[in-house]
């Protein structure tokens, strides 16, 4: 029946189904960028129960404007399979290099992890980390209204096995730690120089507390590696890297 409170009642009901049967696991992944929604369509897709919580209404993080708002992103030839695996169209161009549409890619690997099991919350902040016997444990949210406008509002928590930073450029789930002296720095991303930034991205992808992974720039931040650019294949890599030690780890 079409009645105002019949819809309400739809979504609430909708809404807090999904809530309730994630606040406890596997995997909570912090930040829908690439790295973020790569690594939860693989550890889904290998029936591990997954969810993102993304602080903006939209999911993508850096994806959506390309370079300077030109909305293509660069992916290189180590990471083409990745573009395969999700079914994003590309165009060779040069020696080794793929230019595909920045608007299907977020949307593509959006619709892919979520098809996968990945339960996306967005509007949900995480403003802090469960630490338990020095371990990770969980995350502490809040609606992100609740965080730009200051109120005094309590947050919520959720517990998970593993725990991913995929916040970006900030590490802010990494902050968390440093601002304790659980971890000793985060010397932040280096000026420009794509192939190191590239690589070091995916070599720093690793558990950098117990319990906590850090993926894309917040791995780049967190090496201090260099900056580069809107080329995707070292975040889609590190992504993938994150979920398969991850499915490792819990056998
Ligand atoms: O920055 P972002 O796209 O993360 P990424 O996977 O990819 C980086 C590239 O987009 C690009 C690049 C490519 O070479 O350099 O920058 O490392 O996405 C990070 C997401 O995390 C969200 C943020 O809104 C963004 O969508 N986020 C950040 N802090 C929080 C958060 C938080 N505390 N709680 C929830 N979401």
């Amino acid at each position: 029946m079409m009645k105002e409170v019949e819809i309400s009642r739809a979504i609430a009901e909708a809404y807090f189904n999904d809530l309730l049967e994630s606040l406890s696991l596997d995997v909570a992944i912090v930040g829908a960028g690439p790295s973020g929604m790569v690594a939860g369509y693989y550890l889904a897709k290998n029936g591990v129960k997954t969810a993102i919580f993304e602080k903006k209404l939209s999911i993508g993080g850096g994806i959506w404007g390309g370079a300077m708002g030109f909305n293509k992103i660069v992916v290189q030839e180590v990471a083409k399979e990745v573009l395969d695996e999700f079914g994003i169209a590309y165009r060779p161009f040069g020696d080794g290099l793929y230019v595909a549409d920045a608007i299907e890619t977020a949307t593509t690997l959006a619709s892919k992890a979520i098809k996968a099991g990945v339960k996306v919350f967005n509007m949900v902040e995480v403003e802090d980390l469960v630490v338990k016997d020095g371990r990770v444990s969980g995350i502490v949210i809040n609606w992100t209204p609740v965080m730009m406008t200051d109120l005094h509002v309590d947050p919520l928590t959720v517990e998970a096995r593993f725990v991913i930073d995929s916040t970006g450029h900030g590490a802010q789930i990494s902050g968390h730690l440093l601002k304790r002296g659980l971890i000793k720095k985060i010397p932040g991303e280096g000026p420009m120089w794509v192939e190191q930034g590239e690589r070091l991205t995916v070599e720093h992808t690793k558990e950098i507390f117990p319990g906590l992974y850090a993926t894309g720039m917040a791995a780049n931040a967190l090496a201090g590696a260099p900056r580069m650019g809107p080329i995707f294949g070292g975040m889609f890599l590190s992504g993938r890297k994150a979920a398969l030690e991850i499915l490792k780890r819990l056998g």
